[in-house]
């Protein structure tokens, strides 16, 4: 019905259009093709002016009405972030500027300008002076905003402070992995014919003694408010992106190419949850690159918590090692043999 209705609304403005454009030309065969052109004239400069002032509106209705929103308007959630924010609103301010003064000049010249018989137009065919003005004013301008922005690149990009603790993500279809290093703070090393989906997701070599405490976790990745991470990245299939918007970072996960960036969080998720008026609050990793039919599920969630928080979730992870070995694990062993003990002596109990 409603598509009915819409199709009949558009037939019926084109026939309106269409009435109005024959209507016009028959004034025209009337009035003369000279006093119908100035008028016409007259109109066109008028519909510059309209169109000038309705668009300043509708974008000042559209910033009202959307601005809270966006991203932006929640502020960055990470130190670098709020660099990326600081980058992208002198951008902002800057280009804001000459839209919205070259958009007036541009409206306005056309209705102020229109034909006139008192006037005589003026023939303008070339100034280098002027060229020169307009060309090395935004080369200067982009070069400046450039440099702010290659200095942050190899700011995220580049060594993080001794303190930041490391986390290895791996991209898959569709899903996100990540792996941390355990208490000796070095990654074991890995091979990809070692992968295997149930134990082994990104292919760890179990003889090296520094992979036997890693620590593998699927689509939540916990991190501490404060303390810098480094990301490695990775991919075992296709290019992923890693999508951070709330921390205002990306970079590309390839296979076989392991690619850095840092952040440091600045606010847990419960911070962020009262800080945005929504309990449901979540960090998000998502999927940045089109990688396949799955790719819109590809989400991976970033919980940021205190230092105590973080201790304790991680105090509950079992190295990935005993996951692939379960007779290798000290804890299940000690239970086992706990449990031998205790049916012994219940044994002995029963003979006595
Ligand atoms: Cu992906």
């Amino acid at each position: 019905m409603t598509l009915f209705l819409s199709i009949a609304i558009i037939a019926l403005i084109y026939v309106v259009i269409f009435q109005i454009a024959k209507a016009s030309e028959y004034v025209s065969i009337l009035k003369g093709e000279e006093a119908s052109r100035k008028q016409n004239n007259k109109i066109n400069g008028f519909l510059m002016v309209a169109f000038l002032v309705l668009g300043f509106i509708g974008i000042y209705v559209c910033n009202k009405a959307y601005y809270s929103k966006t991203l932006l308007a929640q502020g960055a959630a990470s130190v670098q972030g709020e660099k990326v924010d600081q980058m992208l609103w002198i951008t902002l301010i800057i280009t804001g500027i000459v839209f919205v003064i070259t958009q007036f000049l541009l409206f306005w010249f056309a209705y102020k300008y229109q034909e006139s018989d008192n006037r005589k137009s003026f023939f303008f065919a070339h100034s280098t002076k002027l060229e020169l003005i307009w060309t090395a004013i935004p080369a200067i301008t982009l070069t400046v905003l450039v440099i702010f922005g290659l200095r942050n690149w190899f700011f995220f990009t580049g060594e993080p402070p001794k303190n930041a603790m490391v986390v290895e993500v791996t991209g898959k279809q569709f899903g996100w992995i990540f792996r941390y290093p355990g208490k000796d703070a070095i990654f074991g090393k890995k091979y990809y014919k070692n992968i295997d989906p149930a134990t082994n997701s990104v292919g760890i070599i179990w003889d090296d003694n520094y992979s036997q405490d890693d620590i593998l976790t699927e689509q939540t990745m916990y991190v501490v408010k404060g303390q810098p991470v480094k990301l490695i990245i990775g991919s075992r299939d296709v290019v992923h992106d890693v999508g951070l918007t709330h921390f205002r970072l990306k970079m590309d996960a390839v296979p076989g190419i392991p690619t850095t960036m840092w952040f440091t969080p600045k606010y847990t998720t419960k911070e962020m949850r009262e800080k945005t008026n929504n309990p449901n609050f979540a960090y998000e990793i998502s999927c940045d690159q089109m990688c396949g039919n799955g790719h819109y599920s590809m989400k991976g969630i970033i919980e940021v918590v205190e230092q105590e928080e973080y201790d304790l979730w991680m105090a509950k992870q079992k190295p990935q090692y005993f996951v692939a070995f379960p007779e290798k694990d000290p804890s299940a062993v000690k239970a086992d043999g706990a449990a031998k003990t205790d049916s012994t002596a219940k044994a002995a109990t029963a003979k006595m």
